[in-house]
């Protein structure tokens, strides 16, 4: 079945001039881009993004992190999408990241980790109605989706 979920490309990707590499992959994956994003997080929307870590020691350091520059938030759309950017992102530390996954072959640093994707569809569905405006968000046909299994 066909998924929407909610991808960051944190800001230390763009200090460090990953931004296409790691558009690479999701498009290489077959998922399909729908919206997209450049912009310095708000630190109110980073915080309401973030409120559930709001009790944890790193709290204020990830939302600090989070606006500290420009981030790119992104929705990419395709079967299983949820679980396919999760994996592809690899474990939350980048130190412990798996190689081959983004984390584990672009992370530098445990928690300056390049990406974010939601967990689960629900948080998704939260995530893109935080960051995106219905009408930012795209439909269109790809002519490859049959090969993907994708129905048009
Ligand atoms: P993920 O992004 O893999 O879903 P979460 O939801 O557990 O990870 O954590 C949200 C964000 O908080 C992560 N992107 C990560 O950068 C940051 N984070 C998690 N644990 C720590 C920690 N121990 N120290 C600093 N930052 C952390």
């Amino acid at each position: 079945m066909s998924e929407r979920t909610f991808v960051m490309i944190k800001p230390d990707a763009l200090s460090r001039r990953l931004v296409g590499r790691v558009i690479e992959r999701y498009e290489s994956k077959g998922l399909k881009l729908v919206g997209m994003k450049l912009q310095i997080v708000p630190r109110e929307l980073a915080e309401r993004q973030y409120a559930e870590h709001w009790d944890k020691p790193f709290y204020n350091d990830l939302v600090s992190f989070m606006t500290s520059g420009p981030s790119i938030a992104m929705v990419w759309e395709g079967p299983n999408a949820v679980e396919a950017a999760r994996t592809m992102n690899g474990a939350t530390d980048s130190a412990e990241a798996e190689p081959g996954t983004i984390r584990g072959d672009l992370g530098l640093t445990a928690h300056r980790n390049v990406v974010h994707a939601s967990d689960s569809l629900d948080t998704a569905k939260w995530e893109i109605n935080l960051y995106f405006d219905e009408a930012e968000l795209f439909s269109y046909a790809m002519p490859d989706e049959g090969w993907l299994g994708v129905k048009v």
